[in-house]
């Protein structure tokens, strides 16, 4: 007979400084270590119960997944068997609060929210740096979705990956931050980040990268815990920019922007020399997303709605780790 269901929430993360590239593709190790905030609200509620049949089946926003996700989420159930010890075969199925495929709907907050809940129903708790490790294998990001507020991403040196979780380095309530999001297409992205992190490999720019994110993570933890937002700011921009550089000059090149995302970057510029503290950042997508002041996320987000080719614009606060709801 089939076991209730277990059911977890997680919300996506923002990266402050990105994760782009990785030491070991099969097991989701990082390059470099990662710094991020959680976000509330744009959240994936995961549902897992074994023994629910005789073979997996997997459902995403209420259809069937297919193809690539359900592969994807295979491969990750028998991690999540691997690591508990249970056999049985699985109904998994997540819901997610925003609309998928435009960046923001992550398969961070997915796979944290499927680790915690894939864990429990397989009748385990982990320990939160265990759930790190489990979320990292479906997704890299999911390793900082399953702590709340500002979450740092070690690289670790083993290479089994067991050094390589996340840990929090403040929780929601130490910083009241705003995060404004301008979404400027609503396409499903072209090059996933998966694949463009294999790319980047083959821009001369990556070496680069690689020795320059140390310093950045040094200035991020420093600013986090001296509530600096114009040096957070400016280092989560640098790293974001310095990340589509890298994809510039890959062969072939990769470009994730349009041309609202350059507008919207011009104006979050604007608005600085303007005297508001407000800093861009970009994703594997071409979404801009903007740190800033809470007395400040009004007029960022009204200057953002006027940029052209802007579908829509939504403001995020600070946000808890993943949690079991039901
Ligand atoms: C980040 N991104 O740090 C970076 C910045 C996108 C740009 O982590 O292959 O979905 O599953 O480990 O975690 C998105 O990549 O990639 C991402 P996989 P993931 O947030």
């Amino acid at each position: 007979m089939a076991a209730a269901a277990t059911t977890a929430r997680a919300n996506a993360n923002l990266a402050l400084v990105k994760y782009w590239g990785k030491r070991d593709p099969a097991l989701n190790l990082p390059a470099t270590g990662s710094i991020s905030l959680t976000l509330d609200g744009l959240a994936v509620e995961a549902s897992i119960a074994f023994g629910a049949g005789e073979a997996d089946r997997f459902e995403i926003d209420g259809e069937p997944a297919r193809g690539d996700e359900a592969a994807r989420l295979g491969r990750f159930l028998d991690v999540v068997r691997e690591t508990t010890g249970r056999r049985e075969r699985a109904f998994v199925s997540t819901r997610a609060t925003v609309p998928r495929g435009i960046g923001l709907a992550s398969s961070a907050a997915a796979f944290a929210a499927l680790a915690l809940a894939g864990s429990r129903a397989a009748g385990m708790e982990l320990d939160p740096t265990a759930l790190s490790v489990l979320a990292r294998r479906g997704s890299g990001s999911a390793a900082r979705s399953v702590f709340g507020g500002f979450v740092e991403w070690r690289r670790g040196e083993r290479a089994d990956g067991r050094d390589s979780f996340a840990e929090p380095l403040a929780a929601p309530d130490h910083w009241d931050v705003r995060v404004v999001v301008a979404v400027t297409s609503t396409a499903p992205k072209a090059v996933s980040s998966r694949d463009g992190m294999a790319r980047a490999s083959t821009s001369p720019f990556y070496p680069a990268w690689i020795a320059g994110v140390e310093a950045d993570l040094a200035e991020a933890r420093a600013a986090i815990r001296a509530r600096d937002l114009a040096a957070l700011g400016l280092v989560a921009e640098r790293s974001a920019l310095a990340m589509h550089a890298i994809g510039l000059a890959a062969r072939p090149p990769l470009l994730y922007w349009v041309g609202a995302t350059v507008d919207c970057l011009r104006r979050v510029w604007e608005l600085r020399t303007g005297g508001t503290p407000a800093f861009a950042t970009i994703d594997a997508g071409p979404q801009v997303k903007v740190l800033c002041a809470p007395a400040d996320a009004g007029l960022v987000a009204d200057a953002l709605r006027t940029v052209p080719g802007v579908a829509r614009v939504l403001t995020c606060v600070p946000g808890r780790g993943a949690e079991v709801v039901a």
